[in-house]
């Protein structure tokens, strides 16, 4: 309850801040670009994580201006990464959204003037929506997906494979990039793997890419893990391994170390 009553004034306040994480192309190691993740430095609690705040964002209806500065925050920041490697090619940029940022009738404007302003070509930005935000989407929910995904946007469905996935469903949506939820990470850790597992993650893979979709992993804490990813044909790797989230500088060094 106290996070209740700070949280409204907590954006005016400028007590938000954005850490990266970055993805790693799983084939050569080079980074590709990097995830956005939100954090709260409250004056008394200290460094809070999204999982504290985000849902009474959501309740309140704060997620919507607060999703908007995490989104105008994370582009300005690919566009100052961009400057700084234009020799290879854009770094790009992933953002979560909230689902009541979906039916929010402002996104697709939101985000083209996002764009615009910071100088940013749309396909330097990859929407994360979970899915189950989508289970059972009808139209109106997809249309902005869609309108963005025309303009160029990638939209990643999120922990993929933790919902009831409708698998002939994904047809359906805007989607170009499924992120792997983080247990079948986990599930690579043990040598060899669990057999099964090993099946879905490959099943998966080979669905995804019949589709054009492309694979991204969440959680890849040890080499072994990233290796076996790889070999089962994932594209992208994401995880305490490569980096932590962390300051937009550190991507800059990671980046510099393969460049
Ligand atoms: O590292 P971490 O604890 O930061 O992230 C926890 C969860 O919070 C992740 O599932 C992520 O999707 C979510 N999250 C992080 N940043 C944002 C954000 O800016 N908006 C929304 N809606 N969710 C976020
Ligand atoms: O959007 P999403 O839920 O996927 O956000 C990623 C979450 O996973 C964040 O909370 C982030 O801190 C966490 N995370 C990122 N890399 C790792 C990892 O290698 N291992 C574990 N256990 N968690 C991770
Ligand atoms: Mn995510
Ligand atoms: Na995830």
């Amino acid at each position: 309850h106290g996070l209740t009553t700070a949280l409204p004034t907590a954006l005016d306040r400028g007590e938000f801040f954005i850490e990266y994480q970055p993805l790693v192309h799983l084939g050569d190691g080079s980074v590709r670009g990097a995830e956005a993740l939100v954090r709260w430095l409250h004056p008394q609690h200290g460094i809070l994580g999204p999982d504290r705040f985000i849902p009474l964002a959501e309740h309140t209806g704060l997620i919507v201006p607060l999703g908007r500065w995490v989104l105008e925050q994370s582009v300005r920041q690919a566009r100052a990464w961009r400057e700084r490697y234009h020799d290879d090619g854009p770094l790009r940029i992933n953002v979560n959204l909230s689902p009541c940022q979906l039916t929010h009738p402002g996104l697709v404007q939101d985000t083209v003037e996002i764009l615009e302003r910071a100088g940013v070509q749309p396909d330097a930005l990859c929407l994360e929506v979970t899915e189950s935000a989508l289970i059972g989407a009808d139209d109106a929910l997809l249309k902005p997906l869609r309108r963005l995904a025309e303009m160029g946007v990638d939209i990643a469905l999120d922990d993929f494979g933790t919902g009831y996935s409708n698998l002939a469903n994904l047809r359906r949506l805007p989607v170009s990039v499924l992120k792997l939820d983080r247990s079948f990470t986990q599930s690579m850790q043990r040598f060899p793997a669990d057999p099964v597992d090993l099946k879905i993650v490959e099943g998966i893979v080979s669905l995804a890419h019949s589709l054009d979709l492309a694979v991204t992993v969440e959680g890849v804490e040890t080499g072994a893990q990233a290796e076996q990813l790889r070999i089962l044909g994932c594209d992208t790797a994401q995880g305490w391994y490569y980096a932590r989230p962390g300051p937009p500088d550190r991507l800059h060094e990671l980046a510099l170390v393969d460049a």
